[in-house]
């Protein structure tokens, strides 16, 4: 087959945020852009033979995406790769992909949580052998290779459509359709007690689950009503589609409301949860009750020797800096080492493969473990599964009863989105000038104790991020902290992270915004926030 070798520019802004590049649809689609975001991570990886794994969410453009990413494979010496049927693959079952067909590497279509569609947005991750997001190394030597390219190289042919299973050949790339759901299940299977959840749910358990049209509907329907034996509709919104039924496929309490509704309704079931556009995040309630994904890594944490995959404890639990300080107290009492590192999975990858931590979460709703390396939607639901099979008690009683043995940390997030870019620049610059005098600062009855720029050194191979957010600390074990979002594709997000923790002893019942409501006044004066965003209030608190 000929290979063409097309000119082309160095792209703009084409540095990954958070998690890969994220941009909207007509930006990808724009001719020659993903052509040369993907020769540029083939420039940085050496494709040379190698073997790599493809999966995307199903969201729109994944198709058109996935041919001209195989043709640019091929042109550049790639082996293999393995893709899901239909070029579909829930990030955390490519992440297992990766890992059990010991690929160099996979790359990711997705914007996560971002709305799909002709106007959405579409993103591009690569993702190293351990099966994680590539690490600031690499996605660092993306950027330097997209900022000098000149060329890209591509086949002059159509690529095969991908909706039989088995092998064909491109070129000399072989391309391998694999199921994308029956090893991602099995490994579910190796790691829960089915058995005991299927008892549960055989008795008088019900539960209901929202795919949110996204990419986790097969993968719920086999594993909770084909293998667990959950009725026919537990699963909901169950067929994914092109742009997730023109939602928002983000599991909160704001874009997953009619979940949310039904569960603190009267018509409850027992079990509530829910995950988002590419499978990673999750959302757990029960009858009555939210479970904040701060609180659930903790009692995920506190609970998971129940389970079959983790009898023999955990090595230690890390969480992203801005999730609540609940699970390192479950660490402290477990005697095991609690990490807290910058937004962004990548970071738990080292420590995961150092086996120095063997669950991980995050407060923008992921949680996962060392059984791959990516966060796992399903995989947390499970989680909660089976430890409610072992310990028989309903969700909102296992809460409490984890809040009455280590306190409860009241938690909530303000997002201000679609702020200007330059207002949201000065809001944090200001904070990172101003830092040094804000320790002893009272007001709204809230003392600063210590003010930071968060940097963190990774403790296996001592590399080091700066600036990855402000922590202020007040007396009293209250904390606030802000940073800008790195997964949105329009203006700037200010997320505001607060935390109070109330002891053992104290009440638990507020709602959460009354419970910091002092935090809250004392932060948006502190950072000035109206002053910068001209904003009263935030536009999502979750
Ligand atoms: C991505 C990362 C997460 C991170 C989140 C933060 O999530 O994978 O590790 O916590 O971004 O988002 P932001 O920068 O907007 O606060 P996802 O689910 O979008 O891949």
């Amino acid at each position: 087959m000929t290979i063409q070798t097309i000119p082309t520019a160095p792209i703009d802004g084409q540095k990954p945020g958070t998690s890969g590049l994220r941009k909207k649809v007509s930006v990808f689609a724009t001719p020659g852009y993903l052509e040369t975001y993907t020769q540029a991570i083939f420039d940085a990886v050496s494709p040379e033979g190698a073997v790599l794994v493809m999966g995307g969410d199903g969201r729109y453009f994944n198709r058109e995406a996935m041919a001209t990413i195989l043709r640019i494979a091929a042109a550049n010496g790639v082996a293999r790769v393995i893709v899901g049927q239909n070029g579909i693959l829930s990030t955390p079952a490519a992440s297992h992909l990766i890992r059990k067909r010991k690929a160099n590497g996979g790359l990711i279509l997705s914007a996560s949580h971002n709305p799909g569609g002709p106007s959405g947005d579409f993103g591009l991750k690569y993702n190293i052998a351990n099966g994680g997001p590539a690490p600031e190394a690499v996605t660092d030597a993306i950027v330097a290779c997209a900022d000098r390219i000149d060329r890209y190289k591509i086949i002059a042919a159509d690529a095969p459509a991908l909706s039989n299973l088995g092998e064909v050949r491109f070129g000399d790339m072989v391309i391998e359709v694999v199921d994308p759901v029956s090893d991602y299940a099995t490994l579910m299977e190796e790691l829960f007690d089915f058995d005991a959840i299927r008892q549960m749910i055989a008795g008088a358990f019900t539960l209901r689950f929202d795919a949110m049209h996204a990419v986790t509907g097969p993968y719920a329907t086999e594993i909770f009503q084909q293998r667990l034996g959950a009725p026919s509709g537990s699963v909901i919104n169950a067929i994914p589609s092109e742009d997730f039924g023109g939602g928002h496929p983000d599991p909160n309490p704001v874009w997953a409301k009619p979940l949310y509704d039904l569960m603190l309704g009267s018509d409850a079931p027992d079990f509530g949860a829910a995950s988002d556009g590419d499978g990673d995040r999750n959302m757990i309630l029960g009858r009555g009750i939210y479970v904040t994904p701060s609180d659930s890594l903790a009692i995920l944490a506190a609970n998971a020797h129940l389970v079959p995959g983790y009898q023999i404890g955990i090595a230690g639990v890390a969480r992203s800096m801005p999730t609540s300080t609940a699970s390192d107290r479950v660490a402290d009492h477990l005697g095991v080492e609690a990490f807290q590192t910058p937004t962004g999975w990548k970071f738990f990858g080292n420590l995961l493969d150092a086996g120095r931590a063997t669950l991980c979460g995050e407060e923008s709703a992921g949680t996962g473990s060392d059984h791959v390396r990516e966060k796992d939607g399903l995989w947390a639901v499970l989680m909660w599964l089976n430890i409610l099979a072992v310990r028989k008690v309903s969700v909102a009683t296992l809460v409490k009863e984890h809040w009455a043995t280590f306190g409860r940390d009241y938690y909530s997030r303000h997002d201000y989105e679609g702020i200007a870019g330059d207002a949201a620049a000065e809001l944090m610059d200001a904070l990172k000038d101003n830092l040094s005098s804000l320790p002893g600062k009272s007001t709204h009855g809230m003392t600063v104790n210590a003010a930071e720029d968060f940097s963190y050194t990774d403790p296996i191979d001592g590399s080091v991020s700066t600036g990855q957010g402000i922590i202020l600390t007040f007396e009293g074990g209250a904390r606030a902290m802000l940073r800008l979002s790195g997964t949105g594709t329009e203006g700037a997000t200010l997320r505001v992270y607060l935390e109070q923790y109330a002891p053992p002893d104290t009440s638990h019942d507020l709602d959460a915004q009354t419970a910091l409501s002092n935090v809250i006044k004392a932060t948006s004066e502190l950072v000035q926030i109206e002053h910068f965003t001209k904003r009263k209030a935030p536009d999502v608190i979750t």
